[in-house]
């Protein structure tokens, strides 16, 4: 029987994903990405998921590269081979979500296991929760999108500080540096995150995603031709129902109804 290594719920319109390897801080393993990637893929696929939580089980949220195993780690692995087959998918996952993605960080969250959180489109983290990007103490550099997440999120300075010390960051000065949306008290995390994610699920989907990918592709552009991203996104919003809806919501004094995705 292989180990069940991720947990899967359902609240409402809400996926709720947990890694749950807890005596090892969630690490990655082989199988826990296995399991992981398959639980994006259904709820992307699902067409009754409107949002998606992830979190971990026990007092982490996720050690990264699980260092014990000896197919991903050590003299004999090709670890540029494990980035593509294991962490590159993983983050592109992530980032390529047709809803919107919260990570409810419980506790440390370090090397891949902090990039693969700041993956997500909102991270709010418990008070006692730390991010450590902890690749420099064993050789590497910062993997599952660190490199391109870490300046574009805190700025050059605070990213190469971040990622050649690898210290511990506190999860308040994380939400203080912009690394995170948002610190909550231990007791909250879990409901505070689930709120969150039900309010992001009433939204309008499609406009979430469009505005996630303007946010991305726009950084290397220039403004002429962000401006022209925004026109082209805009074009196809505006021709969906959920445009339509939230107007109609406007002008009849109610709540909208958002279905696309
Ligand atoms: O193929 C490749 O390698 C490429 C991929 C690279 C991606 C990466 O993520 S590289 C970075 C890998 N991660 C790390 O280097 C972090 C290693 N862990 C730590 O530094 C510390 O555990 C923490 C700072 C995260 C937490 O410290 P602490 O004191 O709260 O907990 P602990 O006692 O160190 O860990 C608790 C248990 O989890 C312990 O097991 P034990 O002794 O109770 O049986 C520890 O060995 C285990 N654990 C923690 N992290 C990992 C791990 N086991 C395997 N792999 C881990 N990464």
């Amino acid at each position: 029987m292989p180990e069940t290594t991720v947990l899967l719920a359902h609240e409402g319109p809400v996926c709720v994903i947990t890694l749950h390897r807890p005596a090892a801080l969630n690490s990655f393993t082989a199988e826990m990405h296995g399991q992981l990637l398959a639980a994006l893929n259904a709820a992307a696929d699902d067409t009754e998921v409107r949002a998606v939580l992830i979190t971990g089980s026990g007092r982490g949220f996720c050690a990264g590269q699980d260092l014990n195993d000896p197919a991903m780690v050590g003299s004999a692995a090709d670890v540029g081979g494990v980035i593509e087959r294991y962490y590159r998918p993983l983050a592109l996952r992530v980032r390529s979500m047709p809803v919107p993605v919260v990570v409810a960080v419980n506790g440390v969250a370090a090397g891949a296991g902090a990039n693969f959180a700041l993956c997500a489109d909102l991270v709010l983290a418990a008070r006692s929760a730390s991010f450590i990007q902890a690749f420099s103490k064993i050789g590497l550099v910062p993997d599952c999108g660190g490199t391109w997440l870490l300046p574009r999120l805190v700025g050059r300075a605070r990213a190469l500080g971040l990622a050649m010390l690898g210290e511990k960051l506190p999860a308040e000065e994380a939400q203080r540096i912009g690394l995170i949306w948002q610190v909550v008290d231990d007791a909250a995390l879990m409901s505070s995150a689930l709120a969150l994610a039900q309010r992001l699920a009433a939204l309008p989907a499609k406009a979430l995603v469009a505005t996630r990918r303007a946010l991305d592709e726009a950084a290397p552009m220039d403004f002429g031709d962000a401006l022209a991203l925004e026109a082209t996104l805009q074009g196809e919003l505006g021709r969906g129902a959920d445009f339509a809806e939230g107007v109609a919501a406007f002008l009849g004094k109610r709540a909208p109804l958002f279905t696309e995705r």
